[in-house]
């Protein structure tokens, strides 16, 4: 059975010097809480990743879901296609994410042909895939880095394949900046986080975490030689854009 999900308490005490923010035992307790209450849409777009597979995946394809945690892409790929129709390699820098997705996969959905293992997305072989999910995980990349994986990537999708990708966006104008920056702030306060809760992840995050405006992402995208670049979904500062590979010539 997969051990149950806790209240995401980790920031509630004052510490004298906020870590840095690591995918440890601790954050994968809570990491379902955590995640639905500080980022707006998340569930919305769990769902779509399913569809989208649905739509773009052919009978016997591959898909690789990147930076899984404990799964919930693949989990909603394996509601929407039965398992003899695609196979999936789910990978996590995380050995307790990864461990925990094991449990709940095998529970769920012990048929479907999921493989699920540690790695850096930065440096593993990329198998020829039909679709790709980042679902906010580029944006735990050093930006330097960001280029030359996306670019592994877009080599890796097949002609007509897809990229998911969805991450915690920045503006270049400042007022919308502050606007969805305080926007995003009154929407954890309503989610029942403090005040003191939303800084002290705030600095743990700082330099863990280093968003992107969406015209960047679209800008790398498509130097990646990706076409169709379309933002399908934003919420406050996060978002989600579709690209494809084009279909040979
Ligand atoms: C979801 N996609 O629920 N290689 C592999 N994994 C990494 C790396 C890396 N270099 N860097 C970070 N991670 C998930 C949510 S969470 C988003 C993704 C969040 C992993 C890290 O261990 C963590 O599990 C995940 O990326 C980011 O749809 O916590 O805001």
């Amino acid at each position: 059975m997969p051990e149950p999900s806790y209240r995401d308490a980790l920031f509630t005490t004052p510490l004298d010097e906020v870590a840095s923010f690591s995918f440890d035992e601790q954050v994968v307790q809570c990491f379902p809480d955590m995640i639905r209450r500080s980022v707006p849409g998340y569930g919305q777009i769990i769902g779509m990743i399913g569809v989208v597979a649905k739509r773009f995946v052919p009978e016997g394809g591959h898909i690789h879901d990147l930076g899984c945690s404990l799964g919930a892409c693949t989990l909603a790929i394996c509601q929407q296609l039965p398992p003899e129709a695609f196979t999936l390699d789910a990978i996590d820098l995380s050995p307790a994410m990864i461990a925990r997705a094991r449990d709940t996969l095998a529970s769920h959905h012990p048929m479907h042909r999921v493989q699920l293992r540690e790695g850096d997305i930065r440096y593993i072989d990329y198998a020829p895939s039909d679709m790709i999910v980042l679902n906010f995980t580029l944006q735990f990349l050093p930006p330097e880095e960001r280029d030359a994986v996306i670019a592994r990537l877009a080599e890796a999708l097949k002609p007509g394949g897809v990229l998911v990708l969805s991450e915690k966006v920045r503006f270049d104008n400042e007022d919308a900046e502050r606007l969805l920056f305080d926007l995003h702030h009154d929407f954890k306060r309503a989610n029942g986080y403090s005040d003191m809760e939303i800084s002290q992840k705030r600095s743990a995050l700082e330099d863990v975490m280093i968003t992107d405006s969406i015209s960047t992402h679209i800008d790398r995208l498509e130097r990646a030689g990706l076409v169709s670049v379309t933002p399908w979904f934003q919420h406050l500062n996060f978002a989600s854009l579709l690209a494809f590979k084009p279909e040979a010539a």
